[in-house]
């Protein structure tokens, strides 16, 4: 399943800043922790919710409670999810975190170089979110997921990204059925360098320069 979230106002208010080449790396920081923030809300919208008794100062009253929030497990793909994770962890507080360093080479073959791999164990509760922001011909994230793999088997799996081309999300559902794909926008597609078009560019060189 694919959600994208061209219907949220704000969420799109964040995303132009972002697109825009004027935004400094200040302000595409917290551009990026805003929306891993605001993600994280959309994930949770579709977590199972429990009803609870408690007591106000007053009265006895019912509530609820998140449980799955409380087993997640973020993997950060080093280093433009960073400030995504930031985000995230504010509204998945208890998380456990893997962060994972992948580049990609050059067109036409991308391939992945993964040199730092540090994963949680994962268990059959867990929901694991895997963070990169750009999600453009899939193979860090399908690799990323692979290696995951070894970790354990969790409850869901997910994929958050900040925009999309539409070739990447079909090779992650291709090789990956069961992931939920969280992505702010779904764009046109691919220039011949692999950049997302319109996108927005390099997200680790916005971010840090
Ligand atoms: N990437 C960008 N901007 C783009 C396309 C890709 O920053 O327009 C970054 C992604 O964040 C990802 C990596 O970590 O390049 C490779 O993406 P992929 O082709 O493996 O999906």
């Amino acid at each position: 399943k694919v959600y994208s979230f061209d219907d949220s106002p704000y969420l799109m208010e964040i995303l132009t800043e972002l697109r825009n080449k004027d935004t400094d790396s200040i302000a595409f920081r917290k551009g990026l922790v805003k929306l891993g923030r605001y993600m994280g809300y959309e994930i949770i919208k579709t977590m199972d919710v429990e009803k609870i008794k408690i007591e106000t100062p007053l009265e006895e009253t019912e509530g609820i409670i998140v449980k799955d929030r409380k087993n997640v497990v973020i993997v950060t793909v080093l280093r433009a999810a960073v400030p995504l994770m930031e985000g995230l962890v504010k509204v998945f507080e208890h998380a456990r975190i893997g962060i994972v360093s992948a580049s990609r080479g050059k067109a036409p073959k991308f391939e992945i170089e993964m040199n730092y791999v540090k994963i949680p164990q994962i268990t059959p509760e867990d929901t694991v979110i895997v963070a990169d922001p750009m999600i453009a011909t899939g193979s860090t994230l399908i690799t990323v997921m692979e290696e995951i793999k070894k970790y354990g088997t969790p409850k869901r799996l997910i994929v958050l990204g900040i925009l999309a081309a539409p070739e990447g999300i079909n090779r992650i559902k291709e090789k990956f059925p069961e992931a939920e794909i969280f992505v702010t926008q779904i764009d046109r597609g691919l220039n011949s360098k692999g950049y997302i078009l319109p996108g927005l560019g390099d997200a680790g060189d916005r971010a840090f320069g």
